[in-house]
């Protein structure tokens, strides 16, 4: 599945991310809380040298609290500024953007950028951040044609277009943690093994938990009433609807990768 769109989508992204890295100031690169190693793009990191960058570990509301504090300690261990976000955190999300933004040259606008995989909430950190913004302003160098700048402040100016990155799939794992948290597609043959390797995960490193888990997912179909026209439990309706479960938070606070699970990229 990886073969056919990745490749171009990633020459794609990288050059327009390329075009935009000579006007940013600071780029704002959003993690999911869940897997801050598995949503983090080193080629974007790379292509964008020389601009700040600061860490948002969004949809915390989904992840293991003590977890994500432990990455945020991890992650500023590396001299990067990191935090936490989750949905209607606007006013801690604009404090430390505008604390990055003191370092500003007078006089001149600090340009900020967000961008991080595909449906991590960059989209929402943008609303979030310029919510009762003044008109959008297209003074500034733009990258693409059709990008606009929205001025925060009077200094800062953050770019209305988030970049988009592709994930680094570089294992079977991260394949699946990222279909679980909505990074990629989750196509047919996807579905089941991200169930499968959810579920596996779950029970494994959240043992005091399991009475908030299914046994399987025969079992989880027929006690949700998913049968078949024969009667049969439908297994694919229960994986799919597990795999909601997680993502709407219904099961708990769970994240797929510690610092130590990984090995250290920061
Ligand atoms: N639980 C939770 N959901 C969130 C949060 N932020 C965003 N979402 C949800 O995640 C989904 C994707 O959010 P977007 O803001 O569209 O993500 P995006 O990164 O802009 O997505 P693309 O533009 O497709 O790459 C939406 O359903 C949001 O409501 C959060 O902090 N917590
Ligand atoms: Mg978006």
């Amino acid at each position: 599945m990886t073969g056919s769109w990745f490749p171009g989508h990633m020459q794609k992204a990288v050059r327009l991310l390329e075009e935009s890295a000579r006007h940013i100031d600071l780029l704002v690169i959003v993690l999911d809380a869940r897997l801050p190693y598995t949503t983090r793009n080193m080629i974007l990191e790379k292509t964008f040298k020389r601009p700040g960058k600061l860490f948002i570990l969004n949809k915390a509301d989904l992840a293991d609290p003590e977890i994500t504090e432990i990455w945020i300690r991890h992650i500023r261990k590396s001299g990067v500024q990191a935090f936490q976000a989750e949905e209607g955190s606007r006013a801690s999300l604009k404090k430390h953007i505008f604390s990055a933004a003191q370092k500003r040259k007078s006089g001149s606008i600090f340009k900020v950028m967000v961008a991080g995989v595909p449906n991590v909430g960059k989209s929402s950190i943008i609303n979030r951040l310029s919510k009762g913004a003044r008109a959008k302003v297209a003074d500034l160098p733009g990258t693409t044609r059709g990008k606009q700048w929205i001025r925060l402040d009077e200094g800062i100016a953050l770019l209305d277009s988030p970049g988009v990155i592709p994930p680094a799939i570089n294992n079977p794992e991260a394949r699946w943690r990222l279909a679980a948290c909505g990074g990629i597609p989750l196509a047919d043959d996807l579905a089941h093994l991200t169930a499968a390797g959810l579920l596996e995960y779950l029970k494994t490193n959240y043992s005091g938990c399991a009475h908030l888990f299914p046994e399987n997912f025969s079992e989880f179909a027929m006690a949700n009433n998913f049968l078949k026209p024969g009667g049969e439990p439908d297994t694919v309706r229960a994986e799919a609807f597990f795999l909601k479960k997680y993502n709407d938070g219904a099961l708990g606070r769970f994240s797929l990768e510690t610092p130590e699970s990984t090995g250290s990229l920061y």
